[in-house]
């Protein structure tokens, strides 16, 4: 098939976000399929913006991997904000990145200085990756659990999480970052962040200021991957 009507020729712009240490460059590398494109480790401290591109299943993407933020200062976030919109003017999807078990007050307050500094946007496209998948499955393992399954994890969330990723209509997917051979869950996200390009606030252009927020259907549905 060489006639391609959607919107898989353009770019998707995936911008990693999450406190230090959460797995962002890790996921960005997950993303693109390769260990080497950013570089990853606790020791690692990521300073500055980088960006990768790659074409993966046919998605041409633009993967921006970000120093974290973890001080939630008003100087750090209006300077990741103003890269990501001069960086990325439009397909703009956030990819926030939690480690399974850390969704504790503190992330919580992340999300909600997220909203606050990148706007209504932030809610529409962002999906949550739960990174360290398999830490918490040894974890449960080792406490007699021998089948542990994701969703018993998200059950376990308090009501203020769940009110939280209900903002982003219950986007979310669990991720080993370690383990070879993720293309079914990368696929997955990569679907999940082209439908959420088709809402026409994030498709289009981002200004400086914040865009008005739409209300569109946000309805996910299945892509095809060739
Ligand atoms: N076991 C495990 N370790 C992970 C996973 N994702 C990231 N890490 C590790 O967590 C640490 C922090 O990851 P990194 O990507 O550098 O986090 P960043 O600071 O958010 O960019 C590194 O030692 C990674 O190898 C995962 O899914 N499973
Ligand atoms: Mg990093």
């Amino acid at each position: 098939m060489t006639t391609e009507t959607s919107s898989s020729d353009q770019i998707i712009n995936l911008v990693l976000l999450g406190r230090k240490g959460s797995g962002k460059s890790r996921t960005g590398n997950t993303i693109l399929g390769s260990n080497e494109a950013f570089k990853f480790g606790y020791q690692i401290e990521t300073k500055s913006c980088a960006i990768e591109r790659a074409s993966r299943f046919e998605r041409n993407l633009r993967v921006i991997d970000t120093p974290g933020i973890d001080t939630f200062s008003l100087e750090e976030s209006v300077k990741l904000r103003k890269y990501i919109s001069q960086t990325a003017r439009k397909n703009i999807i956030y990819l926030l990145c939690i480690k399974i078990g850390r969704f504790t007050e503190e992330e919580n307050n992340l999300i909600k200085h997220y909203i606050r500094y990148i706007g209504q946007d932030f809610e529409k496209a962002t999906i949550v990756i739960f990174t360290h998948l398999d830490e918490w499955i040894s974890d449960s393992q080792d406490q007699g659990i021998l089948e542990p399954k994701f969703e018993d994890f998200i059950a376990t969330l308090d009501k203020n999480s769940i009110q939280l990723l209900n903002k982003f209509d219950m986007r979310y997917k669990p991720l080993n970052n370690r383990k070879s051979g993720n293309d079914e869950v990368v696929k997955q996200i990569i679907c999940m962040a082209e439908q959420l390009t088709r809402q026409s606030s994030i498709s289009r252009a981002v200004p400086q200021l914040q865009c008005e927020p739409e209300v569109e259907s946000q309805s996910i549905l299945c892509c095809n991957f060739m």
